[in-house]
């Protein structure tokens, strides 16, 4: 897949996207993503790319022309059948269902915008979609931009070891993770829970999805109710409730 970024800062995604998972999708070519400066687009010779927003109040907005010139000449270079997406706090939250829906794409042009805002003009008439990460304020898109291409890298054939992504096809799809522990068996008198020493494998699956699916009813009960349980998951999760209350019957005592 094929990822254009249009931002006034290109060394910020440069550096950023050279480590980890990300850096080795681009190495091993199933991933290429390119940027587009707009300022390289600017046609005076201050390169100017914003200018004070009419109707008057603080800061500035980026002008239409230099973004314009900066993702059609993104677009020349993605496949056909590209979507272009604008990054917007104001826009669809975005979520791992859209990143798996994206990375089926050709070619995606993902639009950072800076200052205030963007040109309204640009957003209607130049970007198909506009995507949020979340609700807090950030100061522009390129965080975002970075999150967006962090989480449809992994899903692309390649990307991952095969460890990783045999993992990724168990039961921790749609649950929050189960708790990991490593050496030394013991920190400050806080053992490692005695099943993960014991050599069984079945009991080790069975007691990490009970752990997963109880700990997603404590923290994230929406992504249970939205994912459903089968009969067996349900049991286990009545289990893990059962010995909850009974801890804290203890810790009364
Ligand atoms: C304090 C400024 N706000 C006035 C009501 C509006 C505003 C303008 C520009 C808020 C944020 C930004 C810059 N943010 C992004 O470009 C952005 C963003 C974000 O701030 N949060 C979550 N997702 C995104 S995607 C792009």
């Amino acid at each position: 897949m094929r990822i254009a970024v249009v931002s006034l800062f290109p060394l910020m995604l440069r550096e950023a996207l050279g480590h980890g998972v990300v850096g080795r999708a681009l190495e091993r070519g199933v991933l290429g993503v390119e940027c587009f400066d707009p300022r390289d687009h600017a046609t005076d010779v201050h390169r100017t790319v914003d200018d004070r927003p009419y109707g008057g109040g603080p800061g500035m907005v980026l002008k239409v022309e230099p973004l314009r010139g900066a993702s059609r000449a993104a677009m020349a270079r993605l496949p056909p059948g590209s979507r272009r997406v604008y990054l917007g706090a104001d826009g669809r939250r975005f979520e791992q269902s859209m990143a798996r829906e994206a990375s089926e794409w050709p070619g995606l042009l993902l639009v950072a915008g800076r200052y205030e805002g963007v040109d309204e003009r640009f957003i209607e008439r130049e970007t198909d979609e506009q995507w949020s990460i979340g609700d807090y304020v950030l100061s522009g898109g390129e965080l975002p931009a970075l999150v967006v291409i962090d989480a449809i890298a992994r899903l692309m054939p390649g990307t991952l070891g095969s460890a990783e992504s045999a993992e990724q096809e168990s039961f921790g799809d749609g649950l929050v993770d189960w708790p990991h522990y490593t050496r030394p068996a013991s920190v400050d008198g806080h053992a490692v829970p005695a099943v993960l020493s014991s050599g069984d494998h079945v009991a080790i699956r069975r007691w990490r999805l009970q752990q997963a699916l109880g700990r997603t009813w404590l923290r994230r009960p929406e992504l249970l109710e939205r994912r459903g349980m089968s009969r067996e998951e349900r049991a286990l999760l009545d289990e893990f409730k059962i010995e909850r209350a009974n801890r804290a019957e203890r810790a009364e005592d």
